[in-house]
């Protein structure tokens, strides 16, 4: 029996190997040199390095932990780290197609397996591949809006990236010799017979023209500077009610009607005591006004007037001190982020409203109207729109 399959597997071995070489030197090209693999592979792992530092600092801020008090300011970090995540995220699919097509001939090598580190090098990179190309598609189709996929995105997108990282550092390692000999400058930097210096010179210029672009023309989402280039991007700055994009309208949300209820109240509930207080009241209390970004996590975001009553005044007219999280919910009935948590670094900040008015009038009925909380330093998704009640915890 074990001598039949042998036989077998030798005989299909036989079949497949020319197969391969045929494969392997159809796809071979100078250009795809081990120099192109490195050069390209160096840019994508820094790529999925900020990616991953910066996508964390957004998880940690949409779960935090409750002995780590998170930064409040600078007002715009998180306005940062995730513009810089998505412009990364952009950035890495031209980098991931060039750094696929530079190696893929090594998909034919044979013979597939020679030795266990050689299959477990193999296996780390099948990993490797697998998990960034859906990591990275489901992270653009996230900035659409568009989520054609059964599972959900953000525990997904969390889950992958600490696969892409893990199977990045075994490839590093298994690469490292390559690696070295590129950065030491002895293989793949003298022109060969045909010239071929120069098409390489120009496949790696051509990637990096590609992600110049790709970066240039949608960064304008959360870029000021870059806004009027930005002709790709979800979202564009200045457009949308009072200048400002909407995510999620009332409409949507389903809010159309009770948010503009004339008998509208937002209630306070303390440990020791309940309270609502209509707009009129909110309107007749000390007015703040604070100069916020809207980050959302999907990458756009924009800077904005807003003006209300900070939420340490409103708490402490109600006999109420930020110590534990509140908990804010929202009129609306459908779809998430309906409820939010704030931790109590955020209320105790004298930036953090709950905001009534935006760019110089009453909030429009898809920014939150009658009223929502604005705050530094945090997601969008927490900016909890249509506000019915804060509680505050003990
Ligand atoms: N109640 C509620 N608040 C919400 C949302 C929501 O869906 N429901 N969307 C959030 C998201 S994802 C963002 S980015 C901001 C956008 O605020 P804007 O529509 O006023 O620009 O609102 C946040 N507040
Ligand atoms: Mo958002």
């Amino acid at each position: 029996m074990a001598d039949l399959t042998g036989r077998a597997s030798a005989r299909l071995a036989a079949r497949l190997e020319p197969l391969a070489r045929r494969a392997h030197a159809t796809a071979s090209d100078p250009v795809k040199s081990s120099r192109s693999a490195v050069v390209i592979g160096r840019l994508l792992g820094a790529a999925f390095l900020v990616c991953f530092a910066t996508g964390l600092y957004s998880h940690l801020l949409q779960d935090p932990l409750p002995w780590l008090p998170l930064p409040t300011r600078p007002a715009g970090l998180y306005r940062f780290t995730q513009g810089l995540h998505v412009i990364t995220g952009i950035a890495a699919v031209p980098l991931l197609l060039a750094k696929l097509w530079a190696v893929f001939p090594n998909l034919f090598a044979w013979p597939p397996v020679r030795s266990l580190p050689h299959l477990l090098e193999r296996a780390s990179i099948a990993v490797l591949v697998g998990a960034s190309l859906v990591e990275v598609v489901i992270g653009l189709l996230n900035i659409v809006q568009w989520y054609p996929f059964p599972f959900s995105f953000r525990a997904t997108h969390f889950a992958l990236a600490w696969i892409v990282i893990g199977s990045l550092v075994v490839h590093v390692g298994v690469k490292l010799p390559v690696i070295v000999r590129v950065w030491r400058r002895t293989v793949g930097d003298a022109p060969d017979a045909a010239g071929r210096f120069v098409t390489r010179r120009a496949f790696v210029g051509g990637v990096a023209a590609a992600t110049a672009s790709a970066v240039l023309l949608t960064a304008g989402q959360s870029v000021d500077a870059l806004a009027p280039f930005n002709v790709f991007a979800a979202r564009r700055m200045g457009t949308g009610p009072q200048g400002l994009p909407v995510n999620r309208t009332a409409a949507q949300a389903g809010v159309t009607e009770t948010a503009v209820a004339p008998d509208w109240s937002l209630e306070v509930l303390t440990p020791a005591s309940m309270h609502a207080l209509t707009l009129d009241d909110l309107r007749r209390m000390p007015q703040s006004d604070v100069v916020l970004p809207i980050a959302c996590v999907e990458g756009w975001s924009q800077s904005a007037s807003w003006r209300g009553v900070r939420l340490v005044d409103l708490l402490a007219e109600v006999g109420a001190e930020p110590t534990a999280p509140l908990v804010f919910t929202s009129l609306q009935t459908r779809g998430a982020f309906g409820r939010t948590e704030m931790p109590p670094e955020y209320a105790r900040d004298p930036l953090t409203l709950i905001a009534l008015e935006l760019n110089g009038s009453a909030l429009h009925v898809d920014h939150g109207y009658p009223a929502r909380v604005i705050a530094p330093g945090r997601p969008g998704v927490m900016q909890t729109k249509w506000l019915r009640s804060i509680e505050v915890t003990a």
